[in-house]
């Protein structure tokens, strides 16, 4: 199994001087090599000079370290990469352009509506939600359905605690989520690439799982814009598309909601999205990928290495036919 836990002595050093350790990091990539490897495309390598450090983004407070629930011991892929060469079409269909133009995006003041089959609809405030929820790390790796991916550590909470607060009803079996849509803030929303607002959906007992966060935050500081400021989706088992950025509402529904990219190809992209390296895209297989970074393809894990976790969610179901 590829989870494991991080030996005792890791986690408190971590949580008290989270730079020192990325730092360190970053000088064993560079140094080895890795870093700005052929593999990284010339508009990334750019990206990577201009883009400036990490600690130049404000800290997030309170950071507190579930212990040994979920990593990786994967390598982290580098700061610059994980804010630099992004998927955020509402600024842009190119890598780089998120990072370029997602300054227009204005991650305060944000509410996050929450409503639809629960007993407690509820606007939360970002700021008072974060005063909230205790915040935790969690190295994820990000499988996107294009063939690459990163190793990531992200900061937030569980899509559960924030669920059981407003309280289910018994009609709720699906949530879905939307993306801020207004064209004054984002500039791709002109382009129709997608019909607009980006949407996406999981099955309640998907979005209860423990592994599902919402994110505030990577590398211990404040969530860069092109990556989804001020609150964005990950689950780690999913091709990337269904880890929607900037959401400002969520809601329980009855059946399955429709969702972005299936709704644009839907024999290309399910609802599902579970990473799988055996049932390929139509146009191409999904047996390997490119970690940034690495100049080797390696291996694409079933569920994304989360097949421990996460299998059982699926039990009986024809993945080829539900991709
Ligand atoms: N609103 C919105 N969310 C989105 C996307 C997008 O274009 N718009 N792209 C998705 C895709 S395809 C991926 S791979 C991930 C990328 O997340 P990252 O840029 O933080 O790595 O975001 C996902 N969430
Ligand atoms: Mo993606």
């Amino acid at each position: 199994m590829l989870i494991r836990s991080r030996p005792d002595w890791w986690l408190p050093e971590r949580a008290a001087t989270p730079e020192s350790l990325y730092l360190n990091r970053r000088q064993w990539l560079t140094g080895s090599g890795l870093l700005g490897a052929g593999l990284l495309g010339g508009g990334l390598v750019g990206a990577l000079t201009a883009t400036p450090a990490h600690a130049a983004a404000p800290a997030l407070p309170a950071l507190r370290h579930t212990k040994g629930l979920v990593t990786t011991d994967d390598a982290l892929t580098p700061y610059e990469a994980v804010s630099g060469y992004n998927n955020f079409y509402e600024f842009g269909t190119d890598k780089t352009d998120p990072a370029a133009n997602a300054g227009t995006l204005k991650p305060r003041p944000w509410t996050l509506a929450v409503d639809g089959e629960v007993s407690k609809p509820t606007r939360f405030d970002i700021d008072a939600l974060l005063k909230a929820m205790p915040l935790e790390e969690r190295v994820y790796r990000l499988r996107c359905v294009e063939g690459w991916s990163m190793v990531i550590p992200w900061v937030g909470f569980p899509l559960a605690s924030l669920l059981k607060q407003v309280e289910p009803t018994s009609k709720a079996k699906y949530v879905a989520f939307a993306t801020l849509n207004d064209r004054t803030q984002m500039p791709g929303l002109r382009a129709r690439v997608l019909d607009w607002p980006y949407v996406e959906g999981l099955r309640l007992d998907e979005a209860m799982h423990p592994l599902t966060m919402l994110v505030v935050g990577l590398y211990g500081r404040v969530l860069p814009n092109q990556n989804g400021a001020p609150i964005r989706l990950v689950v780690p088992w999913k091709y990337g598309f269904k880890s929607i950025k900037s959401i400002v509402s969520l809601k329980l529904v009855e059946r399955q909601p429709p969702t972005s990219w299936s709704r644009s190809a839907p024999s290309e992209y399910g609802f599902y999205a579970n990473v799988n390296p055996k049932v390929s895209h139509p146009r191409w297989s999904q047996a390997k990928e490119r970690r940034i970074g690495e100049f080797f393809r390696r291996d694409t894990l079933m569920f994304n290495g989360y097949a421990a976790e996460v299998a059982g969610l699926y039990k009986g179901m024809n993945l080829a036919r539900y991709y």
